[in-house]
């Protein structure tokens, strides 16, 4: 098992799977649609996972579905930053997921513990807006740009290339004097993959994130399981608790979903299976 994570305020231990609960403050978040634009009711659906479990909180102020156009950064901080600091004292860890430097600091600067960045700390500037402040920080696979990245995506070995991708991020963020201890992997579900590409990684986990750090799967409502089911993605609930079991049993240490309490519920009755119940 990794040492716990370096979060910001927290440390979090990884005895079980964690669950981080999604907060959308987006208006054209795919799954979410207008819900949760408005800072205070994002801020109420957070309160709600806590709730229900989450561990921690992912916020983010911009849209990466497949086709989606950027966000400036003062558009993304004016959507985050109310909401962040409305979250502060929820008791579990904020993280924001973001690719801009700019956004990073000021996240941090108002409290956030974790940087999560679908672009891999590959902007410039974005390993220094985080390298000495004491956050965690999931480095995420991407093949391409969220505009254009479901275009066709070819790899040779589709396992290889995101572990060759992710070791050489996490070599960047430990040359920049990054502790290892603040450092999470993701395959990137969904960023530059085809169904079969995903289905290979989650398949194939502990070859595609290795062992040296903790990992992170984003698998809930995404097309992936749309694919399996056949379904839109309002009801995928049922398949992506599933894909979040199947990361849990190769070893996953967060899960990323939009349905917390489902997701919980899930892990503990396959924890209850696999190492009984306290009486
Ligand atoms: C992911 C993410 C993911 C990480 C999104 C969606 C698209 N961050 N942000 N991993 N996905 N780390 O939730 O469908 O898979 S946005």
């Amino acid at each position: 098992m990794p040492d716990p994570i370096q979060c910001g305020r927290f440390r979090l231990s990884l005895e079980r799977p964690l669950v981080m609960g999604i907060v959308n403050v987006t208006p054209d978040s795919f799954s979410d649609g207008n819900e949760h634009f408005r800072a205070d009711e994002a801020v109420a659906h957070a309160r709600l996972l806590v709730e229900e479990g989450a561990d921690l909180l992912d916020i983010g102020g911009e849209s990466t579905r497949p086709g989606a156009q950027a966000v400036p950064a003062d558009e993304e901080l004016r959507r985050i930053l109310p909401v962040i600091e409305a979250l502060r004292d929820c008791g579990v860890p904020l993280s924001v997921d973001t690719c801009k430097p700019d956004v990073m600091r000021a996240a941090l600067a108002a409290g956030a513990d974790m940087i999560n960045d679908i672009g891999g700390f590959s902007a410039p500037g974005a390993i220094e807006a985080v390298a000495d402040s004491g956050c965690a920080l999931c480095l995420m696979h991407m093949r391409g740009e969220p505009r254009t990245m479901q275009d066709a995506p070819v790899y040779q070995d589709v396992v290889a290339e995101v572990r060759d991708y992710l070791d050489r991020g996490a070599q960047r963020l430990r040359q920049a004097g990054i502790a290892a201890t603040r450092i999470v992997l993701d395959p990137g579900f969904g960023f530059g993959k085809t169904a079969a590409h995903n289905y290979t990684l989650l398949q194939q986990l502990p070859q595609a994130v290795g062992q040296e750090y903790p990992s992170l799967l984003g698998l809930s409502r995404k097309s992936m399981i749309g694919a399996v089911t056949g379904r839109p993605a309002s009801r995928r609930l049922g398949g992506s608790v599933a894909a979040a079991l199947a990361g849990a049993v190769r070893g996953a240490h967060i899960l990323r979903v939009h349905d917390v309490a489902d997701t919980v519920d899930a892990l503990r009755v396959w924890s209850a299976v696999e190492q009984g119940v306290r009486a």
